[in-house]
């Protein structure tokens, strides 16, 4: 006689595929797929559409795409790859103060990592991508923290009255390099992974350091530096020596990222009015401008770079 009905087991792998997807269909938006080795290698923060959101685009500004589509501000963002894909950590105030989220590329698989009345941000993969690295003023002033990757564990890292912030992690992930208010200026400082064994990098009391960045083959350090009220990106080597400075103007120049092979650092810059993101070469040369958007536009990261 011929079964009228579907075999029960694979009517139960059916619908439990079905529902899998409804799941990770419903975490968030999705602007996929868009995974894999061909993705636009660099991670910016924009208000183009209205509020702050995360996008990636060509290493040469082109395909803009918006991964977050959230009526909070998202921003700062990194990101880790593994065997199946790109996964982002931001920042966002969507529960009222600031947290950290990680997702797929594709929109799905949403987390919040986080979950602390004080405003927790900045997040940085270690280069093995088991933990992220944030600054979080939790305990009263701001303060380097590291978790794992799937927001267990936080630990504190610094433990100064001063604000210590923009850590970087070196290629090999046993060092954090970052600024400290700790003295009579904001400097920056390096210390092993768990905190100790501190040292500081740079002396110039008329500046206020805010994003340090490691050179992928670990021999540099990027920051950005504020010297009274002109940011600008210098580069020192990483035991301290031959500081020099790379974008003389008189707009803040921010946040400097470093291309994978270390040959081009990206920047926000306000020269043309209202932040855009432009790529030099490491010894400030060859200035290039990436985008050409009304509103505020920033580079967070560039795919495998810390
Ligand atoms: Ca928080
Ligand atoms: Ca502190
Ligand atoms: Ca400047
Ligand atoms: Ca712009």
């Amino acid at each position: 006689m011929r079964s009228l009905t579907l075999p029960r087991a694979p009517a139960l792998v059916a619908v439990g595929w079905i529902l899998l997807c409804c799941v990770s269909c419903s975490d968030d938006q999705q602007f996929g797929p868009i995974e894999g080795a061909g993705s636009p290698p660099i991670l910016f923060t924009s208000d183009r559409d209205g509020n702050l959101n995360i996008f990636m685009m060509g290493s040469d500004g082109s395909d803009p795409i918006r991964l977050t589509a959230h009526e909070a501000d998202d921003f700062s963002a990194d990101w880790h790859t593994d065997g199946y894909g790109h996964t982002i950590a931001f920042m966002s105030p969507r529960d009222g103060d600031h947290e950290v989220f990680a997702m797929r590329t594709t929109g799905r698989w949403l987390q919040q990592l986080t979950d602390n009345g004080g405003r927790d941000g900045f997040p940085r993969w270690s280069p093995d991508g088991s933990q992220i690295l944030f600054t979080s003023d939790r305990d009263g002033n701001l303060e380097l923290y590291l978790m794992d990757a799937d927001g267990a564990n936080p630990r504190r890292l610094t433990r100064n009255p001063g604000e210590d912030i923009g850590g970087a992690w070196s290629p090999d992930g046993s060092k954090i390099a970052f600024a400290s208010s700790r003295g009579w200026s904001r400097e920056v400082y390096v210390m092993s992974v768990d905190g100790s064994s501190l040292v500081q990098l740079t002396n110039n009391e008329a500046f206020e350091i805010g994003r340090v960045v490691w050179s992928p083959d670990g021999s540099r350090i990027a920051f950005e530096a504020n010297d009274f009220g002109n940011a600008d990106v210098y580069l020192v080597n990483a035991d301290g020596s031959n500081e020099v400075r790379l974008t003389d103007h008189p707009a803040d120049d921010r946040f400097p990222v470093w291309s994978p092979d270390g040959r081009q650092l990206g920047f926000t810059s306000h020269r043309d009015g209202d932040g855009e993101i432009y790529v030099m070469q490491a010894d400030g040369t060859g200035l290039v401008r990436l985008t050409y958007s009304p509103g505020l536009d920033m580079i967070d990261s560039w795919l495998r770079s810390r």
